[in-house]
């Protein structure tokens, strides 16, 4: 930490609140498969996040870009038995920093466009944390050097990407590359999240980026009979094998 106004360069003797796999558990996406992911919140959504606690996630997010009360509910749900079975876990709100506080999450993740970052700190205290979107190397210099300057406009960490294509999230910049997201991770201190069309091989090779962590949506939550693919995502993170 070399500033006191936000928390969030990671310290290396601490168990980082950003590392690894980072899952987004995205309402429109679950929404198209069975319990437990959009509903019936019962044992089997208990199991889920008892094995993210056990098996050494550090942060997830929950993302709905329907309004409504559904999406409150899958929210609501998910921080529950997450808070009951991972306690350890940060959990962050994708957008709205009002959801963040009503559902006493430990962060909010936030847009170029949405709610600037000094607002958001201002609503959520200097104890939260804030993640931004950014898409361009413009963007990680702005971010960094507001973070340099002790601004309250720095967020904690960054989204970079899209890294590669995605159908998950139609409004997306061209993909970057792994070469576009080394550049942001020389580019800045703050952690980085990758993000966008990263599958199970991709990560041994985003690993060695120096990323931070790599959020995954369609890749990580899979229809069944396959489910939720945690553990091969975890062993791949830390194989420290890059394929050819
Ligand atoms: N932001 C940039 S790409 C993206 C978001 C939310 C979608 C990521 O989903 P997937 O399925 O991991 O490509
Ligand atoms: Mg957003």
């Amino acid at each position: 930490m070399t500033s006191s106004s936000h928390r969030c360069e990671q310290d290396p003797g601490a168990s980082p609140p950003i590392a690894g796999i980072y899952p987004i558990l995205d309402y429109g996406w679950l929404s198209r498969f069975p319990a437990p992911w959009a509903g019936g919140f019962g044992p089997e959504a208990e199991r889920f996040a008892r094995l993210l606690g056990e098996g050494g996630a550090s942060i997830i997010q929950l993302r709905a870009k329907t309004e409504g009360g559904a999406a409150f509910r899958f929210m609501e749900a998910w921080t529950r038995i997450l808070r009951q079975q991972a306690p350890g876990l940060t959990i962050i709100v994708n957008d709205r920093v009002d959801l963040a506080l009503a559902l006493g999450a430990d962060g909010v993740h936030v847009g170029q466009a949405d709610l600037p970052v000094a607002v958001c700190r201002k609503l959520l205290g200097m104890g939260k944390l804030i993640g931004l979107s950014t898409h361009t190397l413009a963007e990680v210099a702005e971010a960094e050097a507001a973070s340099a300057s002790g601004s309250p406009m720095a967020p904690d960490y960054l989204g970079f990407g899209p890294i590669y294509a995605t159908d998950t999230k139609s409004d997306t910049q061209p993909p970057c590359g792994l070469e576009g997201l080394s550049a942001a991770c020389r580019a800045t201190r703050l952690p980085i999240v990758a993000i966008g069309g990263i599958d199970l091989p991709a990560l041994p090779r985003i690993a060695v980026t120096g990323s931070a962590a790599a959020a995954m949506i369609s890749a990580i939550f899979t229809p069944p009979p396959t489910g939720f693919l945690w553990e091969q995502a975890r062993e791949a993170w830390h194989s420290g094998t890059v394929p050819p």
